[in-house]
């Protein structure tokens, strides 16, 4: 690695396991090397002996995890010519999708489903000047309209269907490696579309083989345990389902395309699959910001919802190392946060110092 301090965004740390060339213009906004925070409080409340560090990609450039394949898969849009990118999303691929079109100098379409996308993600996405389509629809629709339509329109796809999103991906796992000196032994995260633990996925399996390039840097995988609403479950049930139903936006997807390789990381890793109801997801993502100072978006807390059931149930043993990756920042969905702090509504007082020494000890 350079001796530079400067991070330059993932693909300059990494670019001797990514698909680029010296000569390609590489899209960036610094992002990756996100902070991997060890749960301070949690272990204790829950009483398991156990390691949890929590991937916290809510720190990326737009908020999400999806700013690590944006940037590949921006990079490789306009090395390849391309003036115009299209996603489906449920918010954050969008939000992305817009921002590393606006530093490229590129176009971004993207298809929402009107009216159930976080009040946040749908402020930047204007904000970096996307084309906005909201459809009466879902995003399972929106994805099937975006790969017919890019068989008659000049857009570049970049939704997780596109490799280069996976690889840009997958460089979370090369980090959390980096920065521990191991794998892990259980992965978990919220799955959606199931790009991004295939992505894992592959990142672990790359840096625990051996190649003509590369020596392997560990020998251990970890377990991947894909945790889903219990809405939005096609993993558990085995097939797609049609209306997926979720408070968490992020993972409303009933038809996840990246299908068989999620289960191939599953079989692989000797890992599963669970679903959890909203109210344990709230319960999660409010335990992590109560008690920890981390503020995730619902869909992330499913990867602490599900590693709590685990753990009381055995499934995952005391002594084990674990990293639950969160995905997205709380502060993109704010309707949710204020909603499920509606018992705690502030006080309104006079201005005067009575009144705020009264409200103190009040609540002392
Ligand atoms: C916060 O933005 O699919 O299983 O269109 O935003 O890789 O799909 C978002 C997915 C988890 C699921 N957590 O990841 C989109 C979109 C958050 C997310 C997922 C998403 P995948």
């Amino acid at each position: 690695m350079s001796t530079h301090t400067h991070h330059q965004g993932l693909i300059a740390r990494y670019k001797d396991r990514l698909p680029v060339s010296d000569t390609t213009r590489i899209i960036s906004l610094n992002e990756g090397n996100t902070p991997l925070i060890e749960l301070q409080n949690i272990p204790r409340l829950i009483g398991k002996d156990v390691k949890i560090y929590v991937k916290f990609e809510g720190l990326n450039p737009t908020g999400s995890f999806k700013d690590r394949g944006m940037t590949m898969a921006v990079t490789k849009a306009v090395e390849q010519g391309s003036q115009a990118i299209i996603c489906a999303s449920t918010g954050n691929t969008s939000a992305s999708a817009a921002a590393y079109a606006a530093r490229a100098g590129i176009k971004a379409f993207v298809l929402i489903p009107d009216g159930k996308i976080a009040l946040g993600k749908l402020a930047q996405t204007l904000m970096y000047n996307a084309t906005i389509i909201q459809i009466n629809g879902n995003f399972d629709q929106g994805m099937e309209l975006v790969k017919e339509v890019a068989l008659h329109a000049p857009v570049t796809i970049v939704n997780s269907i596109n490799p280069y999103r996976i690889d840009g991906q997958k460089t979370a796992a090369f980090e959390i490696i980096d920065d521990l000196g191991f794998a892990p032994d259980y992965h978990c995260l919220p799955v959606g579309n199931a790009g991004n633990i295939t992505a894992y996925w592959k990142g672990y399996k790359e840096y625990s083989t051996s190649t003509d390039t590369h020596a392997a840097i560990v020998t251990k995988r970890p377990i991947m345990c894909g945790y889903q609403a219990a809405g939005a479950a096609p993993f558990v049930a085995g097939h797609p389902i049609d209306n997926p139903e979720t408070i968490a936006t992020a993972i409303r997807i009933g038809n996840p395309q990246s299908w068989d390789f999620a289960w191939a990381a599953q079989k692989e890793s000797g890992g599963w699959f669970d679903k959890f109801t909203d109210e344990q997801i709230l319960a999660a993502q409010k335990m992590l910001s109560k008690h920890e100072g981390i503020f995730c978006e619902p869909a992330s807390a499913a990867s602490l919802a599900g590693l709590l059931h685990d753990l009381s149930t055995g499934k995952i043993p005391e002594g084990s190392s674990i990293v639950c990756t969160l995905t997205g920042n709380g502060i993109k969905d704010p309707d949710v946060a204020i909603m499920q702090c509606a018992d705690a509504k502030p006080v309104t007082i006079d201005a005067s110092l009575d009144a705020v020494k009264r409200a103190i000890l009040d609540s002392l």
